[in-house]
């Protein structure tokens, strides 16, 4: 008994991605004592994903449902064949990527709470989805419902105001619309609307989970201010929307319930294993990398790449390009974002073909060139990008004097493709209004000092790295840790208090700014805008 009791307690977090679902576990102390991984692709081939997702063309991009429930149980699987302490967990979270969205059957909450540790999760959810296939972020094919739903509320400017950001394609609510207008079939037989990371919730819960007002933010379809969701844009959708959202959405430090039966039997859960609100990946990015000061930014390199930082919410002003979340770890603030579609999947096509796929052969080409890259910029544009919005893919490439140019020599390739993302960055940032003051960096290209270099010197400031990847499912560890220590406190504790001696604060410099090439991009950007426009403008 006294071992039992000693033994110190463990807070999980998941992190159910683009391309796989990882698990993180942390101690009390925020050392991470195991993680480990499914890759779709590579570990459930039945589903037939390349880059965990079906691209049908016409910018139509989803993710098989059944996989989900299917990678929890491996990856729970692969726990339990290490002989890993599930007794000693204490607290479950998670991480979903943004914005994909899971269509409950009817009946499907039954099925939900009946499952059984005997038979297969996918096996008894093989009916519980009114698809088969969940609408993802890299979706872009609802133009025409984001006008529509931007109209329904009096325009862009409105929405933006209203929700935190104007409609994108990739938000639920536009998605939703296009499933209501298109398979009204699938829509009538749905009962429950899910993000990812509340379906991957409900599934630990055995029962619907809410959604959080971070991930929740991500939607088009919640009040930002008053954490709601907008019976406004509801309406406009479907009167039965509402009700199929379930409830109002929480904080992310939201005890939703205990873990089900099905976890407590098959893994040896203890009954009291508090199961935590899921949320995006984004927002959960933000807590294991520990921002807590405004000059903070979060720059996540990974399939997507993002921008972030907490703002004072009495400071946030949405307008036509980024987003504003809620913050995940503390409800009273925001937390700003840009997402770009063309990021690590872009970096691996051009280390391809101009290196052979070796990123360290791709960071000496980066190497033997000057930053600016003799003025030679390029867009490359694999995927219809959000900010700016391209919707035609294509790689654009001009030289110093601004004329269109089929190719460039392999080392001014290689500097292009990442110089265009830092410039843009920097470009957008600077249009919501942040400076940042350091820039902590996280996701595989972060590894890379030819990469964070550029990064680096772009925006003028310091680069550092946490000292433990995986930014995402440890974000989610920490929020459940967070959960627990609120709960036993019976009151709301700053997460940073919570998170303060842990190694999220602990930074190693990845790179510092040349000011004189810093000085190069700086005078660099007003040419880069000129051409981003003249590349936008191409495509309308
Ligand atoms: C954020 C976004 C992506 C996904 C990736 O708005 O669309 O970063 O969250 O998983």
């Amino acid at each position: 008994m006294a071992t039992a009791r000693a033994a110190p307690r463990i807070f999980l977090g998941l992190d159910s991605s683009t391309q796989g679902l990882k698990v993180s576990a942390v101690d009390e102390n925020l050392n991470t004592i195991l993680t480990t991984a499914v890759n779709f692709d590579k570990d459930l081939p039945a589903f037939k994903t390349k880059g965990g997702v079906h691209d049908h063309g016409n910018a139509v991009v989803t993710t098989p449902t059944l996989m989900l429930p299917t990678a929890l149980e491996v990856v729970m699987d692969t726990l339990k064949s290490s002989d890993f302490p599930f007794e000693r967990v204490v607290a479950i979270s998670g991480s979903g990527q943004q914005h994909g969205s899971v269509y409950w059957a009817k009946g499907a909450r039954d099925t939900l709470r009946g499952l059984k540790a005997d038979a297969p999760l996918a096996h008894q959810l093989r009916d519980a989805f009114s698809t088969p296939n969940s609408p993802i972020w890299m979706d872009s094919s609802t133009t025409k419902q984001c006008r529509q739903l931007e109209e329904a509320v009096g325009g862009a400017q409105a929405m933006a105001d209203l929700t935190g950001s104007r409609a994108y394609e990739r938000f639920t609510g536009n998605q939703i619309l296009k499933i209501a207008q298109t398979s009204p079939k699938v829509f009538e037989g749905t009962e429950r609307v899910s993000l990812i990371s509340s379906a991957m919730c409900s599934l630990l819960l055995g029962d619907y989970a809410p959604i959080d007002n971070s991930d929740g933010a991500g939607m088009n379809l919640m009040d930002l201010r008053n954490q709601v969701w907008s019976d406004k844009i509801t309406t406009a959708i479907s009167p039965a929307l509402k009700g199929m959202l379930g409830p109002q959405p929480v904080p992310g430090h939201t005890i939703v319930g205990n873990i089900s039966q099905f976890f407590r039997d098959k893994y040896k859960f203890t009954p009291e294993c508090r199961v935590v609100v899921w949320s995006g990946d984004n927002p959960n990015s933000l807590a294991g990398l520990g921002l807590r000061n405004p000059g903070d930014v979060g720059v996540s390199l990974g399939t997507s790449d993002t921008i972030f930082s907490i703002m004072d919410s009495a400071d946030s002003k949405p307008g036509l390009e980024g987003h504003f979340f809620v913050n995940p770890v503390d409800p009273g603030s925001h937390m700003a974002m840009l997402c770009y579609k063309n990021g690590s999947l872009v970096r691996e096509a051009v280390a391809k073909d101009v290196a052979a796929g070796s990123f360290d052969d791709f960071a000496k080409l980066i190497q033997s060139t000057q930053p600016g890259n003799g003025g030679n910029i390029g867009f490359f544009v694999h995927q219809p990008e959000i900010i700016p919005f391209i919707p035609v893919t294509g790689v654009r490439r001009f030289n110093a004097q601004g004329e269109p140019v089929a190719a460039f020599a392999p080392e001014v390739e290689a500097r292009a493709v990442v110089e265009g993302q830092m410039l843009s960055m920097r470009l957008h940032k600077e249009k919501m209004g942040l400076k940042p003051k350091t820039i902590i960096c996280t996701g595989g290209a972060s590894q890379n000092p030819a990469i964070t270099k550029i990064l680096s010197d772009v925006f003028g400031v310091p680069v550092r790295a946490a000292s433990q990847p995986d930014s995402a499912s440890l974000g989610a560890a920490f929020r459940a840790l967070h959960a627990v220590k609120c709960e036993e406190a019976g009151k709301f504790i700053p997460f940073a208090e919570v998170t303060a001696n842990g190694p999220a604060t602990q930074y190693r410099t990845v790179a510092e700014p040349d000011m004189k090439a810093h000085d190069v991009y700086t005078a660099m950007l007003p040419r880069y805008e000129a051409l981003e426009k003249r590349v936008v403008e191409s495509c309308q």
